[in-house]
């Protein structure tokens, strides 16, 4: 079967009404394969998005899958009295057997949602207004959260933001070189090994387990083409048992830098005062009032630390030969390294005036 054979006879495994028109790859995530299907219905085209899940990585789809019920289903009860409540949160459609996701006969796991229309995502911010709505939005959704009932969600990827694992894992990377490449990223590798000291600061900080999204890229929310608004977290694989600072963190590595996460001229990437003040400022006005001390102390050392984080994981991809991460060019998980440690430079470099600006706010 070709590849549009299986995308489409997967589609048609849903309730959806009506014919296969067309699938196209959809969005610019780097783990799953996610297609936006068209279905022509009654002299109308409509659509939704289709999505297989990565198995390579995500290796107990049935318990992701049984969050993903879980956590729509309480998120889309906390805002049943909202009257765009359809775009506000991700619907899953259930297949015509009444499940909540298709196997196919190759065991691959897919499911569908209802598509959203009238908001976008960005691989790049533009304004401190997007990045207010950006933060707000995951504040609001860590909130909404904050009362789905027990028990715990599973862990889809066990250790996700363990830190101090993520380095030992790339220590073991350099000293296998499976890719040969360790020569060549000398000064990469070097400036990682530097930042050992910082790697188990927020596991270190006694912070309290929350329902968090994991992957909080600016990339995952989707912000209202008339408003700006944003209305909707998509990409909910990792929601599972977190810490907020995690969240935040990743928010400021993704909404800072008017730069693509793949940019590659690393002289444009830098961490933009303004942004961050936006994103703190937005984060407050939906999470203040459930955050404790601890947690607003480390606003600030959170981005660094994200930026680190998924820049060792660049790295560690690169010198293991591309396994995890898609990519799309020869040496695209390096220009993802580089790009973070440069992001992560420029925080540095600002620290105390983030530092200042959190507490002035908190
Ligand atoms: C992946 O699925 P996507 O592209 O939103 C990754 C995140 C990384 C991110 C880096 C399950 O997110 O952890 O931060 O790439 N997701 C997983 O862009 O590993
Ligand atoms: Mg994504």
């Amino acid at each position: 079967m070709s590849k549009l054979d299986r995308v489409r006879s997967a589609a048609r495994q849903f309730e959806i009404d009506g014919e296969f028109l067309e699938a196209q790859p959809f969005g610019s995530g780097h783990i799953n394969d996610t297609y936006r299907v068209m279905f022509k219905s009654g002299g109308n085209s409509f659509f939704h998005i289709l999505q297989k899940v990565n198995r390579n990585i995500f290796k107990n789809p049935d318990a992701l899958m049984q969050n993903i019920q879980r956590v729509t289903a309480h998120l889309s009860a906390q805002i049943a009295n909202d009257p765009d409540r359809d775009r506000r949160v991700l619907r899953l459609i259930s297949t015509r057997n009444g499940n909540a996701w298709y196997v196919d006969e190759e065991g691959e796991y897919w499911r569908a949602y209802q598509y959203i229309s009238g908001a976008r995502t960005y691989d790049a911010v533009q304004t401190t207004e997007q990045a207010f709505q950006a933060a707000r939005a995951f504040g609001r959704f860590q909130d909404l959260l904050a009362s789905l009932p027990a028990p715990r969600l599973n862990d889809t990827i066990p250790d996700f933001h363990n830190t101090p694992k993520r380095f030992e894992t790339l220590l073991a990377a350099i000293s296998a070189d499976t890719a040969n490449r360790a020569a060549l990223v000398k000064p990469e590798i070097e400036f990682a090994l530097s930042h050992e000291p910082i790697t188990s600061i927020l596991q270190d900080a006694n912070l309290p387990e929350r329902v968090t999204h994991n992957d909080t890229k600016f990339n995952n929310v989707m912000l209202d083409d008339a408003t700006g608004e944003g209305i909707c977290v998509v990409d909910l694989d990792t929601v599972m048992p977190g810490l907020a600072s995690h969240d935040f963190g990743d928010i400021v590595r993704t909404t800072t830098s008017p730069t693509a996460e793949d940019e590659r001229d690393v002289s444009k990437v830098t961490m933009q005062f303004p942004m961050f003040e936006a994103l703190v400022r937005g984060y407050l006005s939906s999470a203040g009032a459930f955050l404790t001390s601890g947690e607003r102390k480390l606003l600030a050392f959170s981005g660094r630390l994200i930026t680190f984080e998924i820049g060792i994981r660049f790295l560690t991809d690169h010198l293991s030969g591309d396994t995890y991460f898609k990519i799309h060019r020869e040496g695209h998980n390096l220009d993802r390294c580089r790009t973070q440690f440069k992001l992560l430079e420029s925080i540095e470099q600002q620290q105390d005036r983030m530092e200042r600006l959190v507490d002035s706010l908190t």
